[in-house]
């Protein structure tokens, strides 16, 4: 695309103009072209100096986490290599659910605010502008639903990893689908599916991440954070957005050729839920235990107080650790 060459060539020369004479020799166009491409840029919220004689100078990037800015980061084959954005959405998972079945696998819907983020069970997810990741994937591999619901995990581990490389910063997976950090929430995923009884016609899983999140409403104080509370930084979202799909598409490969099992060990080893006294809530009925094990299917194993071992399915169950959020 040439609004992205061009992109590029100014990023790569911020130290001096580029003439448009030279931007339409090194990409064999239009005088016009490259005019009506600058322009593009500018309303696109990138600062570009015009000067008569000596050329273009991009002075300023907006910050925004589209696929030309986040594209020189992103090392994937597939995931998120259809790339859709948008300044604002009601919810990128229920967007990707509308398109999913005429959409490429590994499509990657992100916006820069959601008006009605969800969480699971229809809860809402605060999104604020300009300050999170929010991001669905839409995936069609060949599986059967009950393997489906692993992903979050493997979704998890990725964004774990990513945090890390990124933010520099260690962050724990309470299972099966909150990223948490000094005992509050960073991050959620929310999969979700379209299938038959044995056949999944497509999944779609959404990451919602507070990267440079400042405040939270009220009831979330004491329950959320952001990567830049934790770290005192303003980050940029760039390279995390990268690096969440590309390590995603890293361990999605490895679950899909070899399952679950080749995931477990790092699921193990990134969980806060592991080894800690747990609340089970199943229909309305509490039960406390001791979380014990992530089984090979991705599955809790709780010993109860009565000496009873239970394999705790997500879905099945609420599960809240005793002390804190985690
Ligand atoms: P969950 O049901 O486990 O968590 C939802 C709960 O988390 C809420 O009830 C609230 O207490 C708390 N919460 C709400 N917003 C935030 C926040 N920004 N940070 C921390 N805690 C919060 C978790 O569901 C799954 C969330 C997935 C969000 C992504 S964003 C992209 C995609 N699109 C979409 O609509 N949802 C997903």
């Amino acid at each position: 695309m040439l609004k992205n060459d061009i992109l590029s060539i100014l990023k790569a020369n911020k130290d001096k103009h580029i003439s448009g004479q030279e931007l339409c020799e090194m990409l064999n166009v239009s005088r016009t072209a490259v005019w009506k491409c600058i322009n593009e840029l500018k309303s696109d919220g990138y600062i570009i100096e015009s000067k008569h004689k000596s050329g273009y100078l991009l002075m300023e990037e907006p910050d925004i986490i589209d696929y030309m800015e986040i594209s020189p980061y992103l090392k994937t084959e597939f995931i998120g290599r259809n790339y859709l954005h948008f300044e604002s959405i009601s919810s990128t998972n229920d967007y990707a659910k509308e398109i999913a079945p005429r959409a490429t696998d590994g499509t990657a819907i992100v916006a820069e605010e959601q008006t009605s983020g969800r969480g699971r069970m229809g809860r809402h997810w605060v999104s604020n502008k300009g300050q999170g990741i929010w991001l669905s994937m839409i995936l069609k591999p060949n599986l059967s639903p009950n393997e489906a619901v692993k992903l979050t995990q493997v979704a998890a581990v990725a964004v774990v990893d990513s945090i890390k490389e990124i933010a520099d910063i260690r962050s724990g997976i309470k299972w099966p689908n909150d990223i948490v950090i000094n005992s509050k929430k960073v991050c959620g995923i929310l999969t979700e599916m379209n299938g038959e009884i044995d056949r999944v016609n497509f999944i779609v899983i959404g990451i919602g991440i507070n990267v440079n999140v400042q405040n939270f409403p009220e009831d979330l104080c004491g329950k959320a954070t952001s990567l830049s509370i934790e770290t005192g930084k303003i980050l940029d979202r760039k390279p995390l957005t990268a690096s969440i799909l590309n390590n995603f598409e890293k361990y999605y490969r490895i679950f899909l050729i070899n399952g679950f099992s080749s995931i477990r060990n790092l699921c193990k080893e990134y969980s806060l839920t592991l080894n800690k006294d747990v609340k089970v809530i199943i229909n309305n009925n509490e039960c406390i235990g001791r979380a014990v094990d992530i089984d090979d299917d991705g599955n809790l194993i709780v010993v109860f107080k009565n000496g009873e071992k239970k394999t705790i399915a997500s879905g099945d169950v609420s599960v809240r650790g005793l002390l804190g959020y985690v």
